[in-house]
């Protein structure tokens, strides 16, 4: 039998195969090919862990933070599962060098966190609390004396409190770049990556548009628009901020949870059809940032109910990224249709396959159709996987295992789809998993756990899960099998 290189294998293969089909209805068909059993990721390739400073710090009153609408949320009866809320958490907040225990033994090279805004002004704006800077300082020179590089994120969905108004706000925009400055200023010394904001629609629609998260707001269509707009510029001011007070070769980015369309088959016509809904149905997000504008397709949907635009909005919003940050999930399937958009997005049939959340449809292929959309669409500089994970029914055992064989099946399949894309060239630099350990899961409380690492919320005590080992095994082979 003869034997091929992966490379050649993957490669020479569907280059061979492309040449045959060019010209005809089947050139942009990919070819099914023979998988090798074990799928090398590119020397370098950054492993690594996320997690959000409320789901995971508790210390909700510790040294002087404010709080946010988080715990604002939270406390009001009937807004999260059995009222649960952040203030104790993981405990990060004191336990975090257990914590960078726990990713040294995974062997990441890398860890995404966020800074809790209202922990360093606990108002928003104005008085700085040192105290709270302190805690990430601390979180810091610890993840690099371990070997481990910081990600940071500026703002996962925790706003402070204080700040009259809200995202329905403009000046709230501003009051986030002047908090990325002054922050990026204080940390860019140590941290070479940085994440504006995370996913825009949790915080804008689904807080201030359906109310299932904080501020639970149901605003009419123009006024959450508005609010849509204020999440977009506030990144846009952001990233100028941190350019103009950090090192020229600092990165920056953000993580966004871009809808994801997936062609219900791999033929030119349902290719490109993803391809146009992936710009549409992203518009008031990515779409925006990748084009500085919004598109007409967008306009004409919304018509009077239209963002408000003032003048250098958009430049703000366009300024250009290192890095596109994607957390990917679940998949959105679409068709070729002849409508005007010239797409029909698939609805799933209630027997559609998903894992322990509700939301969460399982089609791994969406990682790969996620990172070669947005490719494709606007060929970032960069790619990161900023999120991938899934929640599971975990049980501790008697013995103290977690056997989420569950989440390995998600993650395998996951990253041999990813591994596509890498293979492909598109240029993803790193994948961090989420997340590392059980943590608040927003609205769903403690009953969703997406870690790694099993939490007893009573005792604190974390325990890594087969996943984990699991996940060790990857990093150290830096291969999926
Ligand atoms: C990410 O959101 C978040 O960044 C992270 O903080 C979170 O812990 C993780 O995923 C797991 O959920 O209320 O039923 O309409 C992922 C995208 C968007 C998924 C909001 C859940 C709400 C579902 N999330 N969605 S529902």
């Amino acid at each position: 039998m003869i034997s091929f290189s992966r490379r050649q294998f993957g490669k020479s293969v569907a280059a061979a195969a492309a040449t045959a089909y060019a010209g005809s209805s089947l050139s942009g068909l990919a070819l099914a090919q023979p998988q090798p059993a074990a799928l090398h990721y590119p020397k370098g390739f950054l492993w690594g862990c996320a997690t959000a400073a409320y789901q995971i710090e508790g210390g909700a009153q510790a040294d002087g933070r404010g709080p946010s609408v988080w715990d604002t949320f939270s406390h009001t009866p009937g807004k999260t599962y059995h009222g649960e809320t952040g203030d104790v958490a993981d405990d990060s907040y004191h336990l975090y060098k257990e914590d960078v225990q726990l990713l040294k033994a995974l062997g990441v090279s890398t860890y995404r966190m966020s800074l809790s805004w209202s922990r360093i002004f606990p108002e928003g704006r104005g008085a700085f609390n040192p105290k709270g800077l302190d805690y990430y300082d601390r979180v810091i020179d610890e993840l690099l004396a371990n070997h481990i590089t910081p990600y940071v994120t500026f703002f996962h969905w925790d706003l402070p409190q204080a700040l009259p108004g809200g995202w329905q706000n403009r000046d709230t925009s501003k009051a986030f770049a002047d908090y990325a400055a002054f922050v990026s200023k204080r940390l860019g010394d140590r941290v070479q990556h940085f994440m504006t904001t995370n996913e825009f629609v949790c915080f804008t629609d689904l807080g201030y548009r359906y109310g299932q998260f904080a501020p639970g707001m149901k605003l009419p269509d123009a006024e959450a628009n508005q609010v849509r707009h204020h999440g977009i510029l506030a990144h846009g001011l952001g990233v100028q901020a941190i350019r103009a007070n950090t090192p020229a070769a600092t990165q920056v980015g953000l993580a966004e949870n871009a809808t994801v369309f997936v062609p219900v088959m791999e033929t030119d016509a349902h290719i490109q059809a993803a391809q146009k809904a992936m710009r549409v149905g992203n518009a008031p997000f990515l779409t925006a940032l990748m084009e500085g504008k919004y598109i007409d397709e967008y306009l004409a949907q919304e018509g009077a109910n239209a963002p408000k635009v003032e003048p250098g909005d958009m430049q703000a919003i366009g300024s250009p990224l290192d890095f596109v940050g994607l957390n990917i999930y679940t998949p959105t399937y679409v068709r070729a249709d002849d409508s005007p958009l010239g797409f029909a997005v698939e609805p799933n049939p209630s027997s559609y396959p998903h894992m322990y959340s509700p939301w969460l449809t399982l089609g791994p292929e969406c990682i790969y159709w996620g990172v070669r959309n947005v490719c494709d669409l606007w060929k970032p500089k960069g790619i990161y996987i900023t999120e991938n994970g899934t929640s599971s029914d975990d049980v501790l055992t008697p013995a103290g295992r977690v056997e989420d064989v569950d989440r390995v099946m998600y993650l395998r399949n996951h990253l041999t789809q990813l591994h596509r894309a890498v293979d492909e060239d598109y240029p993803v630099k790193g994948y961090f998993l989420w997340s590392l350990m059980d943590n608040f899961e927003w609205a769903d409380g403690y009953s969703k756990r997406f870690g790694i690492h099993y939490v007893d919320f009573k005792t604190l005590k974390r325990t890594p899960k087969l996943s984990a080992e699991w996940y060790r095994n990857v990093i150290a082979q830096n291969r999926v099998e």
